[in-house]
């Protein structure tokens, strides 16, 4: 096993002059860690949590969304206040594919897709979602796709994904050991207090679906060749990519962290529950004790604008590998 290579501190400072309140308008922190994953501190501090925005609103700005869809989004309420009391490290992109490839090699540790022998989801042009069972977008679950196949080409710097719940576990308790420090997923908390960096918008870009093209890789004009049956729901305009982007390849947020939107759905730490906002604690929440799926956010390559709000809530049971989720993780600061 290598042993951790000191980390390499060093302090930046971000471009991020667009929101003069926010907390990056100091000097921040970034660390690399042995896998050369770059973590922001991210300050404590207290943000309102989720969104209540009325049906009638969100319906002008998404017109092609079914009303039942706008309805469905209750979870999202109340908002809240949360206060974050702890400053932590968070990855500033997604893991990629060649840090996730440079775990499994020290590690010896195989994914749960290949571990399972079922596999994963994967993107294939002949795969018609209407002549399946499932009616999944993506075929699977087949032995051919697996985080080093998710059925379209990814480089060493594209997010992994078709790693499941357990996988990112496997990884934060690799690195805790090999590095003496304390890694996990974020709560659902931090994940969004993080992605919204002292913003109220949608987006950390603005309310505009649109303001999506300048800080996320999602569905697109550039996707819409490959899925026509869901062309009307295209963004409109380009943002470059028709799968994964390369992580940190659109503008940063305020606490200049990449990709909170869109490219690869990332895993939380909490249960899901469509009523805990109710009930939320006001310090450190972090989740409920009980359920059967854990939270995703954020929204991926092929996710519609609506859905890649910051606010919004999706999960999945933790065996879950596909061609959408990925992870990012949190380093405890030292107590
Ligand atoms: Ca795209
Ligand atoms: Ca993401």
């Amino acid at each position: 096993m290598t042993p951790p290579l000191p980390a390499c501190i060093l302090r930046s400072l971000l471009l991020c002059s667009a929101l003069a309140a926010s907390p990056c308008t100091q000097a921040q922190t970034v660390v690399t860690n042995t896998l050369g994953m770059r973590l922001v501190q991210i300050p404590a501090g207290e943000f309102l949590m989720g969104s209540d925005e009325p049906v009638e609103r969100l319906q002008k700005d998404y017109p092609r969304m079914e009303r039942v869809r706008l309805e469905a989004l209750v979870d999202e309420a109340p908002v809240h206040r949360v206060r974050i009391t702890k400053a932590f490290y968070l990855g500033q992109t997604e893991v990629t594919v060649g840090q996730f490839r440079r775990f499994v090699q020290a590690s010896g540790y195989v994914p749960e897709s290949i571990a399972d022998g079922t596999g994963g989801y994967g993107y294939n042009p002949d795969y018609d979602p209407e002549k399946s069972a499932r009616g999944d977008q993506f075929e699977g679950r087949d032995t051919r796709y697996s985080w080093l196949n998710p059925g379209f080409a990814q480089s060493e710097d594209h997010p992994v994904v078709n790693i499941t719940w357990g996988d990112a576990q496997a990884l934060a308790q690799w690195l805790s050991k090999t590095e003496g420090k304390t890694y996990r997923l974020p709560t659902e908390a931090e994940w969004e207090y993080a992605a919204r960096a002292g913003t109220r918008t949608r987006y950390h870009g603005g309310d505009a679906p649109e303001s999506l093209l300048q800080v996320a890789n999602t569905f697109d004009a550039h996707a819409k060749p490959q899925w026509p049956k869901l062309a009307e729901h295209a963004l409109q305009g380009d943002d470059g990519y028709a799968f994964t982007a390369p992580v940190a390849r659109y503008a940063p947020n305020a606490f200049g962290l990449y990709d909170m939107h869109g490219n690869a759905w990332e895993w939380t730490a909490d249960l899901y529950d469509e009523n805990y906002y109710a009930q939320s604690p006001l310090n450190d929440p972090q989740g409920p004790k009980t359920g059967n799926v854990y939270v995703r956010r954020g929204g991926s390559w092929h996710t519609w604008a609506l859905y890649a709000r910051s606010s919004y809530r999706n999960w999945n049971s933790p065996q879950t590998r596909y061609t959408l989720v990925g992870m990012r993780l949190v380093m405890e600061t030292a107590p």
